[in-house]
């Protein structure tokens, strides 16, 4: 079974996400995957210790690209710290990609959607305290990027979602954090998302959740309860999920989280 991101439907640059996932399930009968299932694998080279993965189509010719980044500081190779796409030159029956470096520096996040609604896939990247917005201009084959970045706070160790919060259509970022500011306990933020097909933009970050001194980790943003609101959860020790409860131009979250932590 293959689980994949909620499908979208982008008309007149506004974006509706499924609440559920898409779900695949590997029909080839009992009893399923075997080793034979799979030839015999194909390696294409990253930069070292890659730790982040997505899989999209971001030129839109119809084949899934890749996006692989690495936060490892390969001191004094300097193959370490880089963000790449890889697009995909493969044929039916041929598996094969094209390595394009970003001009990013070291990032902890990032995540894809559509910002603007014009039909092209956006990439968002982040650390410290600056989110880096890269607005998708390929075409004819071409795989590019127009970049620009935005400051979300003084002090975001960031996770990255995107995920429209309110449901106005328009995908919004939400950032983990540990401690927007040196007197803040560790909050997420989430940012307006107030583009026009021509120009990304975000409002400030509004802040909600408290994590009892501990960092948010990984995070996601998902509808648990079934409301139609995606559900702000993350990873840590302490608590998780938040539970969603935005109306339209309005970022709101229950206080208290509704799922505890482990320990
Ligand atoms: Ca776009
Ligand atoms: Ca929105
Ligand atoms: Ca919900």
């Amino acid at each position: 079974m293959l689980s994949l991101p909620p499908k979208s439907v982008t008309a007149n640059n506004l974006t509706a996400y499924s609440s559920t996932f898409f779900v695949l399930t590997f029909s080839n009968g009992s009893p399923g995957f075997l080793p034979v299932s799979f030839a015999t694998k194909i390696d294409f080279a990253t930069a070292t210790s890659p730790n982040i993965l997505a899989v999209r189509d971001l030129d839109n010719d119809g084949t899934p690209d890749m996006v692989v980044a690495t936060n490892y500081n390969d001191y004094p190779s300097g193959n370490g710290f880089k963000v790449s796409v890889f697009r995909n030159t493969g044929s039916p029956g041929i598996i094969n990609f094209e390595r394009i470096d970003l001009p990013l520096p070291s990032i902890a996040s990032f995540d894809i959607a559509d910002l603007n609604g014009d039909g092209k896939l956006d990439l968002v990247a982040a650390i410290g305290g600056t989110v880096y917005i890269l607005k998708n201009s390929s075409s004819g084959g071409a795989i590019s990027f127009a970049q620009n970045s935005l400051s979300a706070g003084p002090d975001v160790r960031s996770r990255i979602a995107i995920s429209d919060v309110d449901g106005d259509g328009k995908p919004d970022l939400v950032l983990s954090g540990y401690g927007f500011g040196l007197t803040e306990h560790p909050r997420f933020g989430v940012l307006q998302n107030s583009s026009t097909p021509q120009t990304i933009s975000f409002a400030s970050a509004k802040l909600f959740g408290y994590a009892y001194g501990f960092t948010f980790d990984d995070i996601t943003m998902a509808d648990l309860d079934g409301d139609k609101r995606p559900d702000y959860v993350s990873a840590n020790s302490a608590s998780s999920t938040y539970r969603n409860i935005s109306v339209i131009g309005g970022f709101a979250f229950q206080s208290q989280p509704i799922v505890g932590g482990g320990s």
